[in-house]
């Protein structure tokens, strides 16, 4: 595959592979409260490839494992200077399925010298449903290095309120559909609000993901949101940007 081949070749060479960094506000006053770091590619050859393309194609070929290191190693080292700012790194099932994960892990906060607690893994829940037990112990294992976990895109597929219970989550990731959904039916609205006093009783923390409009923003801070993320606030932009946005904080 030509992706494959070219991805291994931006691996290899370090070229190519950057990562930008999007804000989440406190859905009370809008302050960054958080950046969620996101992987973009220029291919000298194929030019701009979205993740949402080559993420899968690395998956299956193995290459997630180098990939998805290179991503927590480089938010590790560039989030280093901002101070206090929480930094979320996607994580994908394939990597977390990789009994190396965690000792890789321990390694990059150690060389990094990345405090953990300022780390959170978003994981979705494709990980969960094929063999909860093992996901059970690995997520444990990650959260004694000190990382929280975010659950990624709920309300996309299966998860359920066993699932959350089972997996303590530090933060539930509300699907950018079911924020757009909300603003025209009952029901959607209905079930971000039933979504919030799950997350409520189980003491976690709920994004809004994909805010795009005032009014998306306003009924999700109204449903209980505590934070909120998407282009009506900011695009995900560079580490540069993020530092001196970072001067600016509360
Ligand atoms: O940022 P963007 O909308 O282009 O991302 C598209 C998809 O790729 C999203 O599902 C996002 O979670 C995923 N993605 C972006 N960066 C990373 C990454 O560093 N690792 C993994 N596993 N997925 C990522
Ligand atoms: O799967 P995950 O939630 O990690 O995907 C995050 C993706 O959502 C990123 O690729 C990012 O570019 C995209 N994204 C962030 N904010 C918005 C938004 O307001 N609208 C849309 N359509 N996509 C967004
Ligand atoms: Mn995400
Ligand atoms: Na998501």
């Amino acid at each position: 595959h030509r992706i494959e081949t070219e991805l291994r070749a931006s691996l290899l060479t370090d070229q190519g592979l950057t990562v930008v960094y999007q804000p989440l506000v406190r859905a009370r006053d809008r302050a960054v409260s958080s950046v969620e770091a996101l992987l973009r590619w220029t291919s000298p050859v194929l030019g701009v490839v979205s993740p949402a393309e080559f993420v899968p194609i690395a998956e299956e070929s193995g290459l997630i494992d180098a990939l998805g290191l290179f991503v927590l190693q480089r938010a590790c080292a560039e989030a280093l200077t901002w101070p206090d700012l929480k930094v979320a790194v996607n994580v994908s099932a394939a990597q977390l399925r990789n009994p190396g994960f965690p000792a890789s892990l321990a390694g990059i906060l150690a060389e990094t010298g990345f405090p953990p607690a300022r780390l959170e893994l978003e994981i979705t829940e494709t990980y969960l449903v094929g063999s909860p037990d093992v996901a059970e112990r690995v997520l444990d294992q990650l959260k004694r290095l000190g990382v929280t976990v975010a659950l990624d895109d709920f309300g996309t597929g299966y998860a359920s309120i066993g699932f959350l219970r089972q997996f303590r989550f530090d933060k539930l990731k509300l699907d950018r559909s079911m924020i757009v959904d909300a603003v025209d039916s009952a029901t959607a609205q209905a079930l971000v609000q039933a979504s919030v006093a799950v997350a409520r009783a189980l003491d976690m923390q709920v994004v809004a993901e994909g805010v795009e409009t005032e009014r998306q923003a306003e009924l999700m801070r109204r449903a209980g949101c505590d934070h909120l993320q998407g282009w009506l606030f900011s695009r995900a932009v560079t580490a540069e940007q993020i530092s001196r946005l970072a001067h600016y904080l509360p």
